[in-house]
């Protein structure tokens, strides 16, 4: 068993929730695991055996305009792995944490294994950034192991930072048996009625999501069918779009539920889910409304094709192809048939290929290769 210390952004995010749902399970198998960061990840449980929070906290000394986030990092993660014996520390999303896993392991001299996960905005937009492009790739090449969440993430970060090390393809995942439809859904009637169909989409509402897209896209379908899309989530682009929905008077066919806990029950109302990003690494919203038997109509962005399979488990469509899109939609909801069908091929997909077991297994392994350091 292994002492393993995990650090992520806790907050928004996919990236949190993998490393969270990951030190769940790891903490289940029996090894030990040391969350390390400014906040409890979003999903972590703290009274969980074998699971330990350790805050970071920055000393805001009147010098600072900028707090030293990184470096109180750095320290909290050396004191960590010193004080409880930890084997690796685990970075999720390279910025700072990889940068910081590397600091830590020069000040208790090498005591420890690094591994860091690649997410996606880390290598595409952070880490593409000029400034910010040599301590990234740095930091990667410095891991004992690097492992991404995509072919097309994995192949991204070798072709534009040039970063000389393997990197093995761990795609995220689900755990299939609390991510599965609920027959019982209890809130349909509180947000449609009985004839409406409801689309769904859940993200941080950044730019990179190209959320006005959905808009259009409901714009453009609500003259043959009646439909409700549900937002879930918060962020910069929150106000814009509530002006283009009240600018083309859409109020009542977009709702802004703002973020929410119960994510199960939501999605078992979804009769599609949408997602129209400009880029998006692999997309684990979408993976989890697949889980629960939803079908997916997506942007064909980044890794989006590696988990969503076009005319199998939902549609792939050009960027900014929202007619494209919207015709999708329609073909879809006009066939409650075919709906189904794709919405039970794309539960089996996340079974086969998704689930928390068989990617926690690919982690484990990675561990133990960096460990014997065989990779
Ligand atoms: O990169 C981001 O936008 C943030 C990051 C996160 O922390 O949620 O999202 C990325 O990581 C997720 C978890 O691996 C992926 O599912 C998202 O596709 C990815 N986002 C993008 O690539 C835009």
């Amino acid at each position: 068993m292994l002492k393993i210390g995990i650090s992520c952004y806790p907050t928004y995010g996919g990236s949190g929730i993998i490393a969270a749902e990951l030190g769940k399970i790891l903490a289940e198998r029996g090894n030990e695991v040391h969350f390390i960061s400014y906040a409890p990840p979003t999903r972590y449980e703290p009274f969980q055996e074998r699971v330990y929070y350790h805050e970071v906290e920055v000393p805001d000394y009147p010098l600072f305009e900028y707090s030293p986030y990184s470096l109180a990092l750095a320290s909290v993660m050396a004191d960590i792995a010193v004080y409880h014996k930890l084997d690796l520390i685990h970075a999720h999303y390279a910025i700072p944490h990889a940068a910081s896993a590397y600091l830590a392991k020069q000040i208790t001299k090498g005591g420890f294994k690094t591994i860091t996960t690649l997410h996606g905005t880390d290598i595409t937009l952070v880490g593409n950034e000029p400034s910010f492009l040599p301590i990234t790739r740095f930091s990667i090449e410095m891991s004992d192991g690097v492992t991404a969440v995509s072919r097309y993430l994995a192949q991204r970060t070798i072709s534009e930072l040039k970063v000389d090390k393997p990197i093995q393809v761990i795609y995220n995942f689900v755990d299939t048996e609390f991510f599965r439809r609920r027959d019982e859904a209890p809130c349909r009637s509180k947000f449609a009625d009985k004839d409406e169909f409801i689309l769904m989409h859940i993200s941080n509402f950044r730019p990179v999501k190209r959320m006005e897209d959905l808009i259009e896209i409901v714009d453009r379908i609500r003259k043959d069918f009646k439909v409700k899309l549900l937002l879930i989530g918060d962020g910069p682009m929150r106000s814009r779009l509530q002006q283009i929905c009240r600018e083309k008077n859409l109020e009542d066919n977009v709702v802004f539920l703002g973020k929410q806990t119960c994510i199960v029950d939501l999605l078992s109302i979804a009769d599609l889910y949408l997602q129209t990003s400009q880029t998006e690494s692999f997309g684990l919203s979408a993976l989890e409304a697949m889980s629960c038997s939803v079908p997916v109509i997506s942007s064909r962005a980044g890794g989006t094709p590696e988990v969503v399979q076009d005319g199998i488990t939902g549609y792939l469509e050009d960027v900014g192809d929202i007619e494209a899109m919207a015709d999708k939609v329609k073909h879809l909801l006009g066939n409650n048939t075919l709906r189904a069908a794709m919405g039970k091929k794309a539960r089996d997909r996340v079974e086969n290929h998704f689930s928390a077991d068989k990617i926690v297994d690919q982690y484990e392994a990675f561990y133990a290769k960096a460990l014997e350091q065989r990779l």
